[in-house]
């Protein structure tokens, strides 16, 4: 019988989507889940579990699901033995101590000596507080910890963040950083030669989009007096392609750039003499 790759998401929350949405942007076709607890692909072979996000360490650690997509937060709280392989861009959030707005913290992770922090974070946070060689007492609460403080459970709170708007709302402030997370692969340790290698054939095609995501395809007239200064700045997956305009004295440039240096590069094109240039997005990009 041919082998599955068993993949466990989440079921429904905030990485759900982007994360059907790279198994889209790979090729694969899965129905949606919202309803089931898995589906197969039609045209990779690969099985999809649906699953709430704290569980998924555990399936991976047991080898339920061969591979899985999860916050950091969640793999490093639950601390079990999976292995973390890739980074995927997505669910990017901190984990962070927050004080009422009027305290004094004064940049000091200190002020926590003898406090209580509310958290669903129990394990890095206790990791936080060795590290800093701090005593508080730890609440472990499962959801709106943002509260805690203002119903005098808790005088301070480690939470997710991305905008800072729940906090805010609160009347909290965001004092210390504690962990930077994003959505990531983990593995199970011991996965068969052949799961192995579809493995790879799925990461094949994932770093081919993520690296799509990073680059553009850019497009621009030259005058070809310009032409070597223009080449100059653009770098190309190889080298530049030049084409020439049916007008005379001016050639048509085509080449790859990065999201990093983009601004910087296109200004620089700008001011040498390049005329009309397109900025296209690409789908995929395999070098
Ligand atoms: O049902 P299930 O258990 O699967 O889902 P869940 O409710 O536990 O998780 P969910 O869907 O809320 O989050 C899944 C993952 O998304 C988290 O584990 C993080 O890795 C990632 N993520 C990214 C976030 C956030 N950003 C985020 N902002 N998870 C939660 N939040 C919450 C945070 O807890 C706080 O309540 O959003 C609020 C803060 O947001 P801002 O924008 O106001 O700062
Ligand atoms: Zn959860």
């Amino acid at each position: 019988m041919e082998q599955k790759l068993t993949i466990a998401i989440q079921k429904s929350g905030r990485l759900h989507d982007d994360s059907m949405k790279l198994l889209k942007e790979c090729g694969i076709d899965v129905s949606n889940g919202v309803n089931k607890l898995k589906a197969e692909a039609s045209n990779f072979p690969i099985e999809v579990y649906f699953l709430r996000d704290d569980d998924i360490p555990q399936y991976v650690e047991d080898a339920v699901a061969d591979i899985g997509i999860v916050g950091e937060n969640v793999v490093y709280e639950k601390k079990k033995a999976v292995e973390v392989f890739d980074k995927l861009g997505f669910g990017k959030c901190r984990l962070s101590i927050a004080v009422p707005r009027n305290e004094n913290y004064e940049s000091n992770p200190n002020y926590l000596q003898g406090k209580r922090i509310a958290t669903s974070y129990p394990v890095l946070v206790q990791q936080y507080l060795d590290d800093n060689l701090i005593n508080a007492e730890i609440h472990e609460i499962s959801g709106s910890v943002e509260i805690a403080p203002g119903i005098g459970l808790a005088d301070a709170i480690c939470d997710l963040v991305s905008s800072g708007s729940t906090l805010f709302m609160n009347g909290l402030k965001e004092v210390e950083t504690i962990l930077q997370s994003q959505a990531v692969l983990i593995k199970n340790n011991l996965l068969s030669n052949e799961k192995q290698a579809l493995l790879e054939k799925l990461l094949f095609r994932i770093h081919a989009v993520k690296k799509a995501k990073n680059n553009k395809y850019i497009l621009l007239n030259a005058p070809n007096e310009k032409l070597q200064e223009i080449i100059s700045y653009l770098p190309g997956m190889k080298s530049p392609t030049v084409l020439p305009l049916a007008e005379t004295g001016w050639s048509s440039v085509h080449s790859v750039l990065n999201e990093n240096d983009f601004w910087e590069i296109i200004e620089k094109l700008k001011h040498a003499g390049a005329q009309g240039i397109l900025v296209i997005p690409i789908e995929k990009m395999i070098i």
